[in-house]
């Protein structure tokens, strides 16, 4: 987060969680989203493990929907696809959660993109479609934990350097 007079330039992290893609909703909600005037500055198609979909809701573990949260955000229900973003601008956290409107998509503004395209199911889960950061703390741990420095297209948070030898696949 920069912050000068009057304007606070914010990051915040986007999910298109798995009934997004599914429904074919991404370009969609990526229209509205550019109602908020913020700039993209990171996006990737991610398939969600365990430890990261924990990681990423690890303030609700013992909440009694925690675990079907889990195999929600992994795309048990859907495709095993999410689409991560990074937007960057005033308000940004602010912004974007106004568009994606409240967590229940039932009590969610009709217009917002929540209230749109989410449901409850009858288990209970609620398939509210998009993830969006609530705090600058959130907001920075969640950017680090779906996005290494090199994928964003500018520098947001302090970084340092380390040697990695580690095995990868490369193309043939
Ligand atoms: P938000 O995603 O609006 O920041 P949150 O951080 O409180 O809301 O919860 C994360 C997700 O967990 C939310 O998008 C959907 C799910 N969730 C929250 N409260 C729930 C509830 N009472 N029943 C079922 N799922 C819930
Ligand atoms: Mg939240």
């Amino acid at each position: 987060m920069v912050e000068n007079d009057d304007v606070t330039i914010e990051q915040t992290l986007v999910l298109i969680k798995p009934d997004g893609l599914v429904k074919s909703l991404t370009g969609n909600i990526i229209d509205k989203l550019s109602e908020s005037e913020l700039v993209i500055v990171g996006a990737k198609v991610v398939s969600v493990d365990r430890e990261l979909a924990e990681t990423h809701y690890r303030d609700l573990k013992g909440q009694k929907f925690f675990d079907e949260l889990i195999e929600y955000i992994m795309g048990t229900y859907h495709t095993k696809r999410v689409l991560a973003m990074v937007y960057e601008g005033e308000n940004a956290i602010k912004r974007v959660r106004h568009i994606t409107g409240d967590t229940n998509p039932e009590s969610a503004n009709p217009t917002s993109l929540r209230g749109k395209y989410g449901r409850i199911t009858t288990s209970g889960v609620f398939e509210n479609v998009v993830h969006a950061s609530s705090c600058p703390e959130d907001a920075k741990r969640e950017i680090q934990l779906w996005f290494k420095p090199h994928e964003l297209t500018k520098v947001i948070y302090d970084t340092r350097e380390e040697e990695v030898t580690k095995r990868e696949t490369v193309w043939k």
